[in-house]
Protein backbone atom coordinates (compact mmCIF):
# COMPACT_ATOMS: atom_id res chain seq x y z
CA UNK A 1 0.00 0.00 0.00
CA UNK A 2 2.72 2.17 0.90
CA UNK A 3 4.36 1.85 -2.05
CA UNK A 4 1.09 2.27 -4.00
CA UNK A 5 0.64 5.51 -2.36
CA UNK A 6 4.05 6.40 -3.03
CA UNK A 7 3.78 5.47 -7.23
CA UNK A 8 0.81 8.05 -6.81
CA UNK A 9 2.03 11.18 -5.35
CA UNK A 10 5.18 10.83 -7.77
CA UNK A 11 2.64 10.69 -10.70
CA UNK A 12 0.54 13.75 -9.28
CA UNK A 13 3.68 15.89 -8.76
CA UNK A 14 4.83 15.08 -12.51
CA UNK A 15 1.44 15.97 -13.67
CA UNK A 16 1.10 19.03 -11.85
CA UNK A 17 5.17 20.03 -13.16
CA UNK A 18 3.52 19.72 -16.62
CA UNK A 19 0.68 21.51 -16.04
CA UNK A 20 2.61 24.31 -14.47
CA UNK A 21 5.14 24.43 -17.77
CA UNK A 22 2.92 23.90 -20.00
CA UNK A 23 0.57 26.39 -19.05
CA UNK A 24 0.55 29.82 -20.86
CA UNK A 25 -1.54 31.50 -18.05
CA UNK A 26 1.92 32.36 -15.97
CA UNK A 27 1.59 35.50 -17.76
CA UNK A 28 3.26 39.03 -17.95
CA UNK A 29 1.20 42.30 -19.59
CA UNK A 30 0.25 43.94 -22.87
CA UNK A 31 -1.13 47.49 -23.73
CA UNK A 32 -4.93 47.43 -23.45
CA UNK A 33 -5.39 51.04 -24.73
CA UNK A 34 -4.74 52.22 -27.33
CA UNK A 35 -5.21 48.72 -28.36
CA UNK A 36 -1.93 47.10 -29.39
CA UNK A 37 -1.77 44.37 -31.91
CA UNK A 38 -1.56 41.26 -29.74
CA UNK A 39 -4.90 42.66 -27.94
CA UNK A 40 -6.71 43.43 -31.54
CA UNK A 41 -5.54 39.85 -32.66
CA UNK A 42 -7.13 38.52 -28.57
CA UNK A 43 -10.28 40.85 -29.21
CA UNK A 44 -11.02 39.21 -32.79
CA UNK A 45 -10.60 42.35 -34.59
CA UNK A 46 -7.79 41.31 -37.21
CA UNK A 47 -8.07 37.68 -38.48
CA UNK A 48 -5.30 34.60 -38.54
CA UNK A 49 -3.23 36.09 -35.57
CA UNK A 50 -2.25 32.51 -34.10
CA UNK A 51 -1.84 31.57 -30.96
CA UNK A 52 -1.19 35.07 -29.70
CA UNK A 53 -5.01 35.72 -29.68
CA UNK A 54 -4.51 33.54 -26.45
CA UNK A 55 -2.12 34.94 -24.40
CA UNK A 56 -1.54 38.92 -25.54
CA UNK A 57 0.36 38.90 -22.37
CA UNK A 58 3.20 37.32 -23.41
CA UNK A 59 5.59 38.32 -26.02
CA UNK A 60 8.84 38.13 -23.91
CA UNK A 61 12.09 38.36 -25.86
CA UNK A 62 15.38 39.42 -25.01
CA UNK A 63 16.17 43.04 -24.12
CA UNK A 64 17.59 44.98 -27.10
CA UNK A 65 14.95 43.38 -29.99
CA UNK A 66 13.40 46.55 -32.44
CA UNK A 67 10.52 44.19 -33.65
CA UNK A 68 6.80 43.54 -32.76
CA UNK A 69 6.63 39.93 -32.14
CA UNK A 70 9.96 39.82 -30.01
CA UNK A 71 11.71 36.99 -31.75
CA UNK A 72 9.17 34.74 -31.05
CA UNK A 73 8.38 32.55 -33.78
CA UNK A 74 4.93 31.60 -33.23
CA UNK A 75 3.60 35.05 -32.89
CA UNK A 76 5.38 36.32 -35.99
CA UNK A 77 1.91 37.44 -37.19
CA UNK A 78 2.26 40.59 -35.33
CA UNK A 79 4.92 41.55 -37.68
CA UNK A 80 3.62 40.84 -40.52
CA UNK A 81 2.30 44.82 -41.87
CA UNK A 82 0.10 43.26 -44.47
CA UNK A 83 -2.33 42.26 -41.84
CA UNK A 84 -5.08 45.15 -41.81
CA UNK A 85 -4.26 46.75 -38.11
CA UNK A 86 -6.73 49.02 -37.20
CA UNK A 87 -4.76 52.25 -36.40
CA UNK A 88 -6.16 54.39 -32.97
CA UNK A 89 -6.61 58.22 -33.71
CA UNK A 90 -5.10 60.06 -31.45
CA UNK A 91 -3.65 63.93 -30.26
CA UNK A 92 -0.42 65.42 -29.97
CA UNK A 93 -0.05 63.10 -27.08
CA UNK A 94 -1.84 59.53 -25.99
CA UNK A 95 -1.76 57.52 -23.00
CA UNK A 96 -0.06 54.36 -22.94
CA UNK A 97 -2.21 51.81 -20.54
CA UNK A 98 -0.96 48.55 -19.61
CA UNK A 99 -2.68 45.46 -18.06
CA UNK A 100 -0.01 43.07 -16.07
CA UNK A 101 -0.67 39.99 -15.45
CA UNK A 102 1.94 39.31 -13.65
CA UNK A 103 3.75 42.31 -11.84
CA UNK A 104 7.53 42.07 -12.65
CA UNK A 105 9.98 44.11 -11.00
CA UNK A 106 11.10 47.09 -13.83
CA UNK A 107 13.92 48.92 -15.06
CA UNK A 108 12.51 50.62 -17.87
CA UNK A 109 9.44 51.55 -20.04
CA UNK A 110 10.83 52.51 -23.79
CA UNK A 111 8.54 53.95 -26.84
CA UNK A 112 9.83 53.86 -30.29
CA UNK A 113 8.66 55.30 -33.49
CA UNK A 114 10.90 53.23 -36.03
CA UNK A 115 14.80 53.88 -34.80
CA UNK A 116 13.71 56.78 -32.70
CA UNK A 117 13.27 56.48 -28.99
CA UNK A 118 10.59 59.28 -28.27
CA UNK A 119 10.33 58.50 -24.71
CA UNK A 120 11.41 56.47 -21.45
CA UNK A 121 10.66 55.64 -17.94
CA UNK A 122 12.83 54.57 -15.66
CA UNK A 123 11.15 52.63 -12.55
CA UNK A 124 14.41 51.41 -11.21
CA UNK A 125 13.68 47.81 -10.30
CA UNK A 126 10.46 48.94 -8.66
CA UNK A 127 7.35 46.40 -8.79
CA UNK A 128 4.84 47.95 -11.01
CA UNK A 129 0.90 48.24 -10.34
CA UNK A 130 -1.46 45.63 -11.89
CA UNK A 131 -2.10 48.32 -14.51
CA UNK A 132 0.29 51.16 -15.99
CA UNK A 133 -0.25 54.76 -17.42
CA UNK A 134 2.42 56.57 -19.27
CA UNK A 135 1.77 59.76 -21.39
CA UNK A 136 4.03 59.58 -24.85
CA UNK A 137 4.19 63.27 -26.61
CA UNK A 138 4.25 62.35 -30.58
CA UNK A 139 5.76 65.69 -31.34
CA UNK A 140 5.00 66.89 -34.75
CA UNK A 141 4.22 63.53 -36.59
CA UNK A 142 1.13 63.48 -38.77
CA UNK A 143 -0.57 60.68 -40.26
CA UNK A 144 0.32 56.78 -39.69
CA UNK A 145 2.64 55.35 -37.86
CA UNK A 146 3.35 53.06 -35.55
CA UNK A 147 4.76 52.73 -31.81
CA UNK A 148 6.56 50.12 -30.34
CA UNK A 149 6.35 50.03 -26.51
CA UNK A 150 8.71 47.92 -24.46
CA UNK A 151 8.89 47.08 -20.79
CA UNK A 152 12.12 45.82 -19.15
CA UNK A 153 12.47 43.46 -16.65
CA UNK A 154 14.99 44.43 -13.97
CA UNK A 155 15.59 40.87 -12.62
CA UNK A 156 15.79 39.16 -15.88
CA UNK A 157 17.47 39.46 -19.14
CA UNK A 158 13.99 39.56 -21.15
CA UNK A 159 11.61 42.25 -22.47
CA UNK A 160 8.11 42.63 -23.47
CA UNK A 161 6.99 43.77 -26.72
CA UNK A 162 4.07 45.97 -28.17
CA UNK A 163 3.47 47.24 -31.45
CA UNK A 164 0.51 49.87 -31.48
CA UNK A 165 -0.71 51.46 -34.31
CA UNK A 166 -1.75 55.43 -34.32
CA UNK A 167 -3.63 57.86 -36.46
CA UNK A 168 -3.13 61.61 -36.22
CU1 LIG B 1 5.99 37.35 -16.75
Amino acid sequence: MRRVMTFLSTAVIAIGATLFIASPAQAHGYINSPASRQYVCAQGRVANCGDIIYEPQSVEGPKGLRSCHGGVGRFAQLSDESKPWPATRVGSSVTFNWTLTARHATSTWEYYIGSTRIAVFNDGGRQPGATVSHNVNLGSRTGRFKVLAIWNIADTANAFYNCVDLQR
